[in-house]
C-alpha cells in the first residue's frame, strides 16, 4: 500500500503524472499488450464511447484524445481479473462484507448469472434461464406492478435504454428511480421552468469562438479532462475562464496538455482560469444574484447618462417574461446578505460582473458543486437568470452548459427513464407498441428507498450502478433493501449493493461497452448521447469477458419475454436480433430521432433538436422566464448554526482523482496532494488551530438534522487546505451515512450531498467506550 503523505501540488494538471497514472492502472488490472490497442479505439468513429464522463469529442473523430481518467475507466473494464463463481461462491456475504469498495471490484469481471443461496450464505452459479423464470414468476406475483422498482444508472445505451422502460411500462409501472435523480436532476427542472429544455444548449463549438466560460461548482481536472483541452485552447485565444469553488482545484488553474509535445518536454503549462472564487459551500446563488444586482445597477447609471444600455433590451421584450418583477426583486437584495452569504466581497462580485459585462458571449457551466444542495433549483435558475439579461443563450458562443456525469445518463432520460412520463410520450409509445403505458408517477430515488422501508417484499431491480453506496443515508437505504423479497443487479463488476439484499437475490452479468456484442444478424453497435445532444454510435472491439455475458438489450428482451409472455405484442426477440430495428422504433416514438439509423451511421453522429437553442420555448408563458429568488439564509446549515454553541462545519461530499463514483481506483489524489489514503477531511489550517488540533489528527463527523437521528462517520484525517473558513470537504462515498434521506434539493429531490452540517470531535475508536 502507499505510504500516507500529503504535499501541496505545485505541478499543473495533466502531464507527465497522468500518464505515468494511466501506466501504473493498466499494470494493475494485469491487460496485456491489447490494453493498448483497446484505450486508443476509446471514442474513434468505429471504435466505443468511452465509458467514462459525458464529456463531447470533437466530431467525435478526432485521432486519440489522451484523458487519464477515461483510460483508467476503460483499464478496469477491460481488467484480466475475473471475478468467478468458484472465487465468490467460496465465501459467505458475511465475509465478503468484511473486504473494501476498492477489494470487491479488485475480483474482476462478473463471468456468468448468480443466485443468492441462505443455507450457505453465498452466491451461487444460477442458468440465466432459471434467472429470467425466478424474477418473472416474483414480478408476476406482486399485488402490483407499482411494488416493483426499476433502477438506471447512466451508462446503459440508448438501446438498452428504450427497451427497459418499454417493458417496465408493459409490465404497469413508472417506477424510474435514476442516478440522475442523485446528479443532474436539479438542471433538468431548474432548467425546463425556465427555457423549456432540461438539457445544455451549447455545442463544442461554441467553446471555440466564446469570449468567457463561467464554472461553478465543476472540477473538471479530475472529472472530465478532455474539458481542460477546450479550456486550454480558449485561454489561449484569450477568454476569460473564472471559477467559482471553495476549494483550489489543480485542473483549474493550470493544465500540461499531453498532446502537446512542447508542453511536455518543456515543462510548461497554459494557465486555465483567469479569476477563481472561492466562495463559501452552497454561495453560489448569492453570488450570482450580486453579479446580477450589479450589472442592473451599473445599467441604470448607463441610461442615466444616455450611454448605450448594458442589458439586451430587445431580447427580454422579445423572448422572455417576468423580467420587471424579477428586477425589483434582485435590487431589494442587500450586499450585506449577498457578502455574507456568498463568502465574497462586493468588490469580489463586481470583478465577476465586469468580465461577464465584459464579454459579447458568455458559457456559464456548472456541475455536482451546484446540483447538490437545498437550494439548486434556485441557484441555476439564478445562473439562467445572469444569462438572460444579455441574451447569452441561442447564439454561437453563449448557453447553458449543465455538464452531465455518466457517459449516457443524459440519453437514458431522453429514451424516457424518467418516473414522471409526459403524456404526450406515453400516448405515442403507446400507440407504437399497441398497449396502455400507466399514466400514474412512479418513484425517484428518494421515494424509492422510502417505499421500501414503508412496505415489505418489494422487487428491486438494477439496470447497472451501485445504488446501496451511491445513495444517502447508508443505514437507512440498507435496511430499505434489505425489505425487499427480490433484488437484481446488471452489472459488470461485484460491488456493495449485491451484498446488501432481499430474501433472494441475483447478480446478471452483462457486456461491457469495450466488449463485441453478437446478436444474430452480426455484432451489434449501440448509440449514446453526451453532454452536448451529440447522438453517436459505440462498438466494442474486445472479446467478452465470458462466454456466459448476455448484453443489457439481451437480458431486457429476454425478461420481458419471461415476464409478459402473451401478454405483450412486443417482438422482443425479432428486435434484439439486429439493434437497427430497434432504433427504428426509437424513431417511430420520437420525432427528434428520425431517420435515426440513417443519421446515427455519419461518423460523429448527429445532434438532436434543442428548441431553446434556436430561442423556441416550450415554458408555459411561451418564454424564457426570468425567476425572482431570495438569497437562502434559513438553510439546515443555518438552522444547526443557531442551534449550537460550539463551531458548525458545512461539509461537501466529492470525488478524489481515483475513482469513478462508488468505484475505487485507488487511494491517491494527486491533484490535491493526497496519497494513500481516501479518509481524509480538507478544512482551513485557522479552524483546525481553532479546535485545537493539528493537522493529521484524527477526527469523527457528527451531522445535523432536525430528524434528531444521529449520524456519525469514523475516522478522518484532518487536512490543512486552502478552502474558506467554516468549509470542509471530504470524499464520497465514505461520508454517504451523514446525509439524511430527508435532506434534498427542493423540487428536484436530489440529495443535498455538497451540504451536510456537521460537528467535528476528537476521533474514538469503535468500541472504545470513551
Ligand atoms: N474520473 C471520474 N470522472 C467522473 C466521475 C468520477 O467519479 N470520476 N463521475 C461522473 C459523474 S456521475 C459526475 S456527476 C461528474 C461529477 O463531476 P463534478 O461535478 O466535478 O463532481 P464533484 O467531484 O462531486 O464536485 C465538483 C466540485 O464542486 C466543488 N464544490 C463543492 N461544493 C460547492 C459549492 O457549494 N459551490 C461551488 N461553486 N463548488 C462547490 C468541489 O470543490 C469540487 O471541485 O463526473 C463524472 N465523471
Ligand atoms: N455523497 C455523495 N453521494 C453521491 C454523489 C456525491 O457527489 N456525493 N454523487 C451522486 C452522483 S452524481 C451519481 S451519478 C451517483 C452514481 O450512482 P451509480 O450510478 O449507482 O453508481 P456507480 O458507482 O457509477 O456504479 C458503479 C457500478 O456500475 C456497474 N457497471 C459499470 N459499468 C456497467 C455497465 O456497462 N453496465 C452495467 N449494467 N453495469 C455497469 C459496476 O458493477 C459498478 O460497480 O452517485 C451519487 N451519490
Ligand atoms: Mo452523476
Amino acid at each position: 500500500m502507499t505510504k500516507k503523505t500529503v504535499k501541496l501540488y505545485q505541478r499543473p494538471a495533466g502531464g507527465w503524472g497522468g500518464l505515468k497514472s494511466v501506466a501504473q492502472h493498466i499494470f494493475e488490472q494485469g491487460i496485456p499488450a491489447k490494453g493498448a490497442r483497446t484505450l486508443l479505439s476509446a471514442n474513434q468513429p468505429d471504435g466505443f464511447d468511452c465509458p467514462g464522463c459525458a464529456w463531447p469529442d470533437q466530431d467525435h473523430t478526432s485521432t486519440f484524445e489522451f484523458c487519464e481518467n477515461g483510460a483508467k475507466a476503460v483499464a478496469a473494464e477491460s481488467t484480466a481479473r475475473r471475478a468467478t463463481p468458484a472465487l465468490i461462491s467460496a465465501q459467505t456475504l458475511a465475509q465478503l462484507t468484511l473486504r473494501s469498495d476498492q477489494e470487491l471490484e479488485g475480483m474482476g469481471r462478473l463471468t456468468q448469472p448468480m443466485q443468492y443461496d441462505a443455507a450457505s450464505d453465498s452466491y451461487q452459479a444460477v442458468s440465466w434461464d432459471a434467472a429470467f423464470t425466478l424474477i418473472a414468476s416474483r414480478l408476476n406475483a406482486l399485488a402490483s406492478p407499482n411494488d416493483a422498482i426499476f433502477y438506471t444508472s447512466g451508462r446503459t445505451s440508448n438501446e438498452a435504454a428504450f427497451l427497459y422502460q418499454l417493458f417496465v411500462r408493459e409490465f404497469g409501472t413508472n417506477n424510474f428511480p435514476d442516478c440522475s435523480n442523485m446528479c443532474h436532476e436539479p438542471s433538468g427542472f431548474g432548467m425546463r421552468e425556465a427555457v423549456g429544455v432540461g438539457k445544455g444548449t451549447v455545442q463544442l463549438a461554441d467553446f471555440h469562438v466564446t469570449d468567457a466560460i463561467f464554472i461553478f461548482g465543476q472540477n473538471p481536472g479530475t472529472n472530465h479532462p478532455r474539458m481542460l483541452g477546450e479550456l486550454r485552447s480558449a485561454s489561449k485565444r484569450g477568454a476569460a475562464i473564472v471559477s467559482f469553488n471553495p476549494l483550489r482545484e489543480r485542473g483549474l488553474e493550470k493544465f500540461q496538455n499531453p498532446q502537446s509535445p512542447i508542453e511536455m518536454l518543456s515543462g510548461g503549462s497554459t494557465p486555465i482560469s483567469s479569476d477563481y472564487f472561492q466562495l463559501k459551500i452552497g454561495g453560489d446563488l448569492a453570488a450570482v444574484k450580486g453579479m446580477i444586482k450589479y450589472v442592473l445597477e451599473a445599467d441604470s447609471q448607463a441610461q442615466a447618462e444616455a450611454k448605450p444600455r448594458l442589458i439586451d433590451l430587445e431580447f427580454i421584450a422579445d423572448h422572455t417574461a417576468n423580467f420587471d418583477a424579477f428586477m425589483i426583486n434582485v435590487l431589494s437584495e442587500s450586499w450585506a446578505v449577498i457578502e455574507i452569504e456568498s463568502g465574497l466581497s462586493r468588490a469580489q462580485i463586481i470583478r465577476a460582473a465586469q468580465i461577464y459585462l465584459n464579454a459579447k458571449s458568455v458559457i456559464a457551466c456548472w456541475g455536482m458543486g451546484i446540483t447538490q444542495h437545498k437550494h439548486s433549483v434556485a441557484t441555476i435558475q439564478m445562473i439562467i437568470n445572469l444569462l438572460l439579461l444579455r441574451g447569452n443563450i441561442g447564439r454561437p458562443g453563449a448557453g447553458p452548459c449543465p455538464v452531465r456525469g455518466h457517459s449516457n445518463v443524459q440519453g437514458d432520460r431522453t429514451m424516457g427513464i424518467y418516473e414522471k412520463p409526459r403524456p404526450a410520450f406515453l400516448d405515442k409509445l403507446g400507440a407504437v407498441f399497441d398497449f396502455s403505458p400507466p399514466r400514474e408517477p412512479g418513484y425517484d430515488t428518494i421515494a424509492a428507498i422510502e417505499a421500501m422501508l414503508a412496505h415489505k417484499d418489494k422487487v428491486f431491480f438494477a439496470m447497472g450502478g451501485n445504488f446501496a453506496t451511491a445513495t444517502p443515508d447508508t443505514e437507512v437505504t440498507h435496511r430499505a433493501l434489505r425489505n425487499c423479497a427480490l433484488t437484481v443487479h446488471v452489472a459488470t463488476k461485484f460491488n456493495r449493493s449485491h451484498l446488501v439484499h432481499g430474501r433472494e437475490a441475483l447478480i446478471l452479468p452483462c457486456l461491457g461497452r469495450t466488449e463485441i456484442d453478437m446478436q444474430e444478424s452480426g455484432p451489434q453497435a449501440v448509440s449514446v448521447e453526451d453532454s452536448m445532444s451529440m447522438v453517436h454510435l459505440s462498438s466494442g472491439i474486445n472479446a467478452p469477458a465470458s462466454d456466459d455475458l448476455l448484453s443489457e438489450p439481451a437480458i431486457v428482451a429476454r425478461l420481458a419475454v419471461a415476464t409478459l409472455q402473451q401478454r405483450s405484442k412486443t417482438p422482443w426477440l425479432w428486435l434484439l436480433a439486429d439493434y437497427d430495428r430497434i432504433r427504428d422504433k426509437i424513431a417511430a416514438v420520437f420525432e427528434d430521432f428520425a431517420d435515426f439509423n440513417q443519421r446515427v451511421k455519419v461518423p460523429g453522429g448527429f445532434h438532436l433538436r434543442n428548441r431553446a437553442a434556436e430561442r423556441v420555448w416550450e415554458t408555459g408563458s411561451k418564454k424564457a422566464n426570468f425567476f425572482a429568488h431570495a438569497v437562502p439564509v434559513d438553510l439546515p446549515i443555518h438552522r444547526a448554526r443557531l442551534s449550537q454553541q460550539q463551531p458548525v462545519f458545512n461539509l461537501a461530499t466529492m470525488r478524489s482523482h481515483d475513482q469513478y463514483n462508488t468505484t475505487i481506483y485507488g487511494m491517491n489524489d494527486r491533484y490535491r496532494g493526497v496519497f494513500g489514503e481516501r479518509r481524509v477531511l480538507f478544512i482551513h489550517a485557522d479552524d483546525i488551530a481553532q479546535l485545537g488540533m493539528q493537522a493529521g489528527d484524527w477526527v469523527d463527523l457528527q451531522s445535523l438534522s432536525d430528524d434528531g437521528v444521529e449520524r456519525i462517520a469514523k475516522r478522518f484525517m484532518l487536512v490543512a487546505y486552502n478552502i474558506p473558513r467554516a468549509c470542509l470537504a471530504a470524499y464520497f462515498p465514505e461520508t454517504n451515512n451523514l446525509v439524511p434521506l430527508s435532506s434534498f434539493a427542493d423540487f428536484a429531490r436530489t440529495p443535498s450531498s455538497k451540504s451536510i452540517p456537521v460537528l467535528i470531535t476528537p476521533h474514538v475508536a469503535a468500541g472504545s467506550g470513551v
